[in-house]
């Protein structure tokens, strides 16, 4: 369990190791924009306590969003954005049966008052490039220069649509 001051902006956990393959796509797309993040297991089920504790003391580590994926009966994300100011992203990480929409049902259905920004089954690269958007809407240095890297993401994203069709 991560402790000490935070080492970057983001947090990103998940319920279980087996769930990095999928949330790997989120790490790697914060490392491809530069911007530092922690990653841990957190589980709901297995490690209820550490788990009010990561959500609970996140902002005052220095964290300013969480990304948090699970599978199955997927509570993780909702319950961290129930007991943290911050804004939570939550991946549905897709099991062996059900096609992924137990974890997708799980994330999205939130009661009105505790927001969780759900992504797609498996979305979890987007799930990093939506944190990177909200670290970009701050203001200072930092923030405009995440929102001029992801304007040239943006373009690289139209020029890979015009090369599917050659
Ligand atoms: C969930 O149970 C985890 O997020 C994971 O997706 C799933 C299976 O976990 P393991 O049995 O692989 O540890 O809580």
């Amino acid at each position: 369990m991560l402790d000490a001051k935070a080492v970057g902006p983001v947090g990103l956990v998940m319920g279980s190791d087996s769930d990095w393959p999928v949330m790997k796509q989120a790490a790697d797309v914060l490392r491809e924009f530069g911007v530092a993040f922690e990653a841990d297991v957190v589980s709901a089920h297995r490690m209820p306590h550490e788990m009010v504790d990561y959500g609970a003391r996140a902002a005052e580590r220095g964290l300013r969003v969480i990304i948090a994926g699970a599978g199955g009966a997927a509570h993780l994300p909702g319950m961290l954005a129930s007991v943290t100011p911050l804004p939570v992203i939550g991946v549905p990480v897709p099991l062996k049966y059900l096609d992924g929409m137990d974890s997708l049902m799980s994330i999205v259905q939130m009661p009105a008052g505790v927001p969780v920004a759900t992504v797609s089954i498996g979305g979890a690269r987007n799930a990093g490039l939506l944190a990177l958007r909200i670290l970009a809407a701050g203001s200072g240095d930092e923030a405009a220069r995440l929102r001029e890297r992801m304007t040239q993401f943006q373009t690289t994203l139209k020029e890979q649509a015009y090369a599917k069709g050659e």
